[in-house]
């Protein structure tokens, strides 16, 4: 009975493909190592869910990681400081902020509420720097280090993808997604 029931609906999932589908691709740049850590998201398509949601910002091994983080308007970051010593968290960009200085194993949030880049930086090491994306969108993602990339649960229509990376000219890329079948775009930046 039981088998009989995963059967049926194991035929009824292949029968209606899903609403939502994939946008994957890859990001060509001039120098190799910019393939990483570009930012594709929607900028212009059908409307998209709201939702709030916290995510983290680790410092560890005196690093930001990650080093680019896209988030929706009126998420949360959680900055977390792993490291053995303390690190400070502020911001020159949009609403400028300066979180403070504090020590290994604590972590202070703070809710970006305007869209906009906001660079990372730490008072006490100069050299750290992370990058902070806040879009109108939930419909992002990061490209790896060979420069792929996948935006998933997007519905059937029409959109425009931004692309942004922070060595490298930002880019518009025009995509269709029709139910049941993963768009694929390649994007060279310049
Ligand atoms: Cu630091």
């Amino acid at each position: 009975m039981f088998q009989r029931l995963a059967f049926l609906v194991l035929t009824s999932f292949l029968a209606f493909p899903a609403l939502a589908d994939s946008v994957s691709g890859s990001i060509q740049a001039p120098v190799p190592k910019f393939r990483a850590n570009a930012i594709v998201f929607v900028k212009q398509g059908p409307p998209a869910p709201a939702a709030k949601k916290t995510v983290t910002m680790d410092q560890k091994g005196l690093v930001f990681v990650p080093r680019v983080l896209p988030i929706q308007r009126d998420w949360t970051v959680e900055f977390l400081n792993s490291d053995p010593v303390a690190h400070n968290v502020f911001t020159v960009d949009g609403e400028k902020y300066d979180l403070g200085t504090w020590p290994q194993g604590q972590k202070k949030a703070h809710v970006f509420s305007k869209t906009g880049t906001y660079r990372q930086l730490c008072r006490v090491h100069d050299d750290m720097i992370a990058f902070i994306v806040v879009l109108d969108t939930p419909w992002f993602a990061v490209s790896d280090k060979a420069g792929n990339f996948k935006l998933d649960g997007l519905p059937p229509g029409n959109y425009t993808l931004g692309v942004w990376h922070e060595k490298l000219k930002s880019a518009d890329v025009q995509v269709t997604v029709a139910a049941g079948q993963p768009a694929k775009v390649d994007i060279k930046l310049q």
